[in-house]
């Protein structure tokens, strides 16, 4: 183990061994093992978006195991997804892939102004599939933020309490912002950090864009000219509001785009001091060997 994933680690110094040994399992694993840099495959769209607008473009993901061996032959360091997906495979890809556990997610059917994801797995079940994380999102922004924080609270105590990290997807939404303030700098930095409190292990955000929602921040990024008009300068800001940049951030691949608006991005947060990406639509949704190959070169970026 090289002195950055030691480093990364003794952040973590609270928590037990447990913890820290499936957080070094996942930053040991595939093509970046060794790098403190992660590539994760997220595929809850299915339960998200609708099977339809998930998996027509590319068929093959409609099968649960098609996910665990894109994610294993393209060298991520993890594979997160609710349990309907996990469960069907663990048995028989155990050892190949860590697995993160989404034990919160919420379907689009019902459309929300203010949306809260069911629980629907627990840490319980986390253990028996073997899994090295749970996942669980927040919705900053929801009128109903703090139930979800709550029940965080008791999530992450209990994981925590098995050796078990979380990672959180933070995604601002709801009656109190706008649509462009979901990827508002000064918000995803807010969320960035509030994950933080809450005890995550590793933060997941949209790459932020550069418009500020909240007035009162605005006064404060002109007065200290704080830059955001690079994506790598906001990448910096959001990883800074983390804890200095002492929790593992990364960054979510969003609507499937072209190959080279992609790789752009990932260049952008890997020179703003991201840690990684958690890249699901543009890798399921493109031919497997087309997936494969856009994954590694992300890998690559993060490499250099
Ligand atoms: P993508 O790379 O496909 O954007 O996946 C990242 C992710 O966080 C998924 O885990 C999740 O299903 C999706 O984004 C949610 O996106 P949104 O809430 O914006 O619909």
């Amino acid at each position: 183990m090289n002195e950055r994933v030691k480093q990364i680690l003794s952040w973590y110094r609270a928590d037990n061994p447990g913890v820290l040994n499936n957080l070094a399992r996942m930053m040991m694993h595939g093509q970046l093992a060794n790098t403190g840099k992660f590539v994760i495959l997220p595929v809850d769209q299915g339960f998200e978006h609708g099977p339809t607008r998930s998996f027509a473009a590319n068929q093959a993901g409609y099968d649960p195991s098609y996910h665990f061996k894109l994610a294993i032959a393209s060298g991520c360091n993890a594979y997160a997804a609710p349990l309907g997906f996990l469960e069907s495979y663990a048995a028989e890809f155990a050892g190949q892939i860590p697995l993160i556990l989404k034990v919160n997610n919420s379907d689009s059917i019902a459309k929300s102004t203010d949306p809260c994801p069911a629980i629907t797995a627990s840490v319980k079940d986390a253990l028996r599939i073997g899994a090295c994380a749970i996942g669980y999102t927040i919705y900053p922004g929801s009128a109903q933020r703090n139930s979800m924080y709550q029940d965080l609270r008791a999530l992450i105590e209990e994981a925590r309490g098995v050796g078990l990290p979380t990672v959180l997807w933070a995604y601002p939404r709801g009656s109190a912002l706008s649509k462009q303030g979901e990827t508002a700098i000064d918000v995803v930095a807010y969320a960035a950090h509030i994950s933080a409190q809450l005890g995550a292990h590793l933060i997941k955000v949209k790459p932020p864009q550069d418009y500020i929602e909240s007035v009162e921040a605005k006064k404060v990024f002109e007065k200290y000219q704080i830059p955001t008009q690079t994506l790598s300068d906001r990448i910096k800001h959001v990883v800074q509001s983390a804890f200095s940049g002492q929790r593992i951030v990364i960054f979510s691949g969003g609507e499937t785009k072209a190959t080279e608006d992609v790789l752009n991005e990932i260049r952008q947060i890997h020179q703003g001091g991201g840690f990684g990406s958690i890249v699901g639509r543009n890798a399921f949704q493109r031919p497997q060997d087309q997936a494969i190959e856009l994954l590694q070169s992300i890998m690559h970026i993060y490499r250099e």
